[in-house]
């Protein structure tokens, strides 16, 4: 019998494996651009807030049994993109410690496919620390942070609770692109809602369409000067618990970054009818006193930040947009270690 409920192999006696728990994140200012494709080397810094309970549960398995990598994420055998993605981690942390196994990978994302929540982001931190804590490397998480970017470049900021930022860097190997807290949780404890406008999975992947993106728009080169300008106003706002100047930067962000990819040929367009409606109460809420300011993924669906206090009138608003469902959580902790017996209370 499996040792937890989200694998549905079992584990092989004697193998090397681990199993933790990594969160989704959420940025404030926007990674929408590379400059080195093959690293995920990043055009300008993200900020990001890591959120509480929401997430993937995650075994690396290594074992000389293996003759592939495999990656079984919520019950399914994924190839291709996904796969690959959890491949140059392995082969990264293969190269680190000397140890040529393949591996398999069981992974479990605990909110709603198409909740918007980067699910590459959770799960690729989770692959790179259970991969590193398997093998016995006891990596730091400035290190886990360089090979989680090369699998997928948000999971970079998943390691760290509260406030996250991911910085630039120069260097061509990428190893100062990393990230690094910014403040933890209980710095601020801001309320967040996932406003689910359309839970079907997204039409452009976000790493093709940040690509098509840059290679397109005309607006591409002046979204990556004004990001990169933003990051120390939003990094200040955040220091400084500055809620009305995080709400016009992130806002602001948000905004040139979707304005940058639907000016891509052909557009690259995220937002949908409902969108826009819960743009609309977010500043309607903001103009009557109310302290919530949203930012928006590559998808339709919205997130809202707020001061604790304003929670309710928040919600009950969000919650008048017909077919919106609405999830709620907080700023939380970065990857971790699962224990299974621990979790079944032994
Ligand atoms: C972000 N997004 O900063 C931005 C905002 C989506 C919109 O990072 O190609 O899955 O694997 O590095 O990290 C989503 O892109 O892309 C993303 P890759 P990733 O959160």
């Amino acid at each position: 019998m499996a040792d937890t409920n989200w694998e549905v192999e079992t584990c092989v006696p004697g193998s090397k494996q681990a199993r933790v728990f990594s969160p989704s994140n959420i940025a404030l200012a926007k990674y929408w651009g590379k400059r080195d494709v093959a690293l995920n080397l990043p055009t300008n810094g993200s900020l990001s807030v890591t959120l509480n309970g929401y997430g993937s549960f995650t075994t690396v398995e290594f074992d000389a049994s293996f003759t592939a990598d495999r990656l079984i994420l919520n019950g399914k055998d994924e190839s291709a993109t996904k796969l690959s993605k959890v491949s140059r981690v392995l082969n990264e942390l293969r190269n680190i410690s000397g140890v040529p196994m393949n591996a398999r990978v069981q992974s479990y994302n605990n909110f709603p496919t198409g909740a918007g929540l980067a699910s590459s982001a959770s799960g690729l931190s989770a692959v790179t620390m259970a991969g590193a804590q398997a093998l016995g490397l006891g990596l730091t998480r400035t290190k886990m942070s360089e090979i989680a970017r090369k699998g997928s470049g948000s999971a970079c900021r998943s390691f760290f609770g509260g406030f996250s930022e991911w910085k630039r860097g120069e260097l061509a190997d990428g190893s100062d692109s990393v990230a690094e807290q910014v403040e933890a949780a209980s710095h601020w404890p801001l309320k967040i809602f996932i406003a689910v406008v359309n839970g079907a999975q997204k039409n452009q992947a976000s790493t093709g369409g940040m690509e098509h993106t840059r290679q397109t728009s005309p607006y591409f080169v002046p979204w990556v000067e004004s990001a990169q300008k933003q990051i120390y106003f939003v990094r200040t706002a955040v220091q400084n618990r500055d809620f009305n100047a995080l709400a016009a930067l992130a806002e602001s962000n948000c905004i040139q970054m979707h304005a940058s990819a639907m000016a891509a040929v052909p557009p690259v367009f995220y937002w949908q009818a409902g969108t826009v409606e819960i743009m609309q109460r977010v500043w309607a809420l903001r103009k009557n006193g109310t302290p919530a300011f949203f930012t928006i993924d590559a998808g339709p669906n919205v997130v809202v930040l707020c001061e604790p206090a304003a929670a309710h009138a928040v919600s009950s608003e969000l919650s008048k947009v017909s077919g919106v469902t609405l999830l709620t959580t907080e700023l939380g902790e970065g990857t971790r270690g699962f224990d299974p017996k621990e979790w079944r209370g032994e």
